[in-house]
């Protein structure tokens, strides 16, 4: 994990000190860098949705974390639409928060809004999921996962786990269309299997990140792919609903048919535990304390790196089974 940097905070406080005033004469703050006291601070985070697992506890661990600091915290729920993102967002700017954090539902078309933001004086915080834009003063930091590497580290188990095949047909349920997440898994895996002909993608389908879309394409699939050796699924709970559909089929999922997915939650994790799921790559949603850090070192004057990347592991069925009794979502 990179550290957070705070020269602007140790100028400020190095200031002081020269000038022989106490720090007490600054407003109360965190710090010393002349911020509002905690109590005062006002957070606006527009949270994509409730779409998975992923989601639900990333959720409760930004509201936890700014709970504990005593931040006051507005939390709103787009359901997976950029339209109510960019209204949660406008409103809190007409609120004047003092920060505004968003995980944005898709990459692109966020221009317009955080130039009303940054016209605003509101520093944007991007957690969990980028913007495509090419303005990068539109937002202070980047605080999330590198979904390259994540996509990088199932292909890579794939090239492992099948070295001995001669062909391997791969069904991709990918996340929301335009995400970040997608995008980025589907590359970093492609990168990967490119390099041998012997795999073959025979079909991307997303499946919007829930349960009820991989089952959905999964059923689908099904009946019109009848050799699947491989499914790869951007995320848990897309994994989940493609085991469904392949018992439902009368397939035993894990053996008939692989699955490698991303996220690692708990549900994800059983199934791995249980084998049905062969292969996951975690990707944390604990972003909560960062984001705090964040919001804190911004107050005291401090500045922080223009993109804080999270770290993360990967599970075999053994490491599951270890893991699981201490999993905390
Ligand atoms: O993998 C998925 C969720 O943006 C990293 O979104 C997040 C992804 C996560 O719905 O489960």
């Amino acid at each position: 994990m990179k550290k957070l940097i705070t020269i602007a905070a140790a100028g400020a406080a190095l200031a002081l000190a020269l000038s022989g005033c106490s720090a007490h004469a600054a407003p109360a703050s965190g710090g010393d860098g002349g911020g509002k006291a905690i109590d005062e601070l006002v957070v606006g985070f527009a949270q994509v949705g409730a779409e998975s697992g992923w989601r639900t506890a990333n959720s409760k661990d930004i509201q936890a974390s700014f709970e504990e600091a005593g931040i006051e915290l507005k939390f709103s729920d787009a359901q997976q639409k950029q339209e109510n993102q960019i209204k949660a967002i406008r409103s809190y700017i007409q609120q004047r928060v003092d920060y505004i954090a968003f995980s944005p539902v898709v990459e692109t078309g966020w221009d317009a809004v955080l130039n009303e933001a940054k016209a605003a004086g509101i520093p944007v915080i991007l957690t969990d999921r980028a913007v495509d834009s090419k303005d990068e003063s539109l937002y202070v930091t980047f605080l999330g996962s590198d979904f390259v590497e994540e996509g990088r580290k199932a292909g890579q188990w794939a090239v492992t786990e099948f070295a001995d095949a001669d062909s391997v047909k791969i069904v991709q349920l990918e996340g929301t269309t335009g995400s970040a997440p997608a995008i980025d898994r589907a590359e970093g895996f492609a990168e990967v299997i490119g390099e041998d002909d012997k795999f073959e993608v025979v079909a991307s389908q997303t499946g919007d990140f829930t349960r009820a879309g991989g089952r959905q394409v999964m059923e689908a699939l099904l009946k019109s792919q009848p050799e699947i050796d491989l499914v790869y699924a951007h995320n848990d709970d897309m994994g989940l609903g493609a085991i469904e559909a392949i018992e439902a089929a009368g397939k035993v999922p894990g053996k008939d048919i692989k699955i490698v997915t991303v996220d690692a939650v708990k549900d994800g994790m059983q199934a791995l535990a249980d084998g049905k799921i062969n292969f996951i790559v975690e990707c944390s949603p604990l972003l909560g304390a960062q984001l705090v850090d964040i919001v804190k070192t911004l107050n005291d004057g401090g500045e922080v790196e223009k993109r804080i990347v999270t770290e993360e592991t990967t599970f075999t069925q053994e490491q599951a089974i270890e893991a699981l009794p201490d999993r905390k979502y």
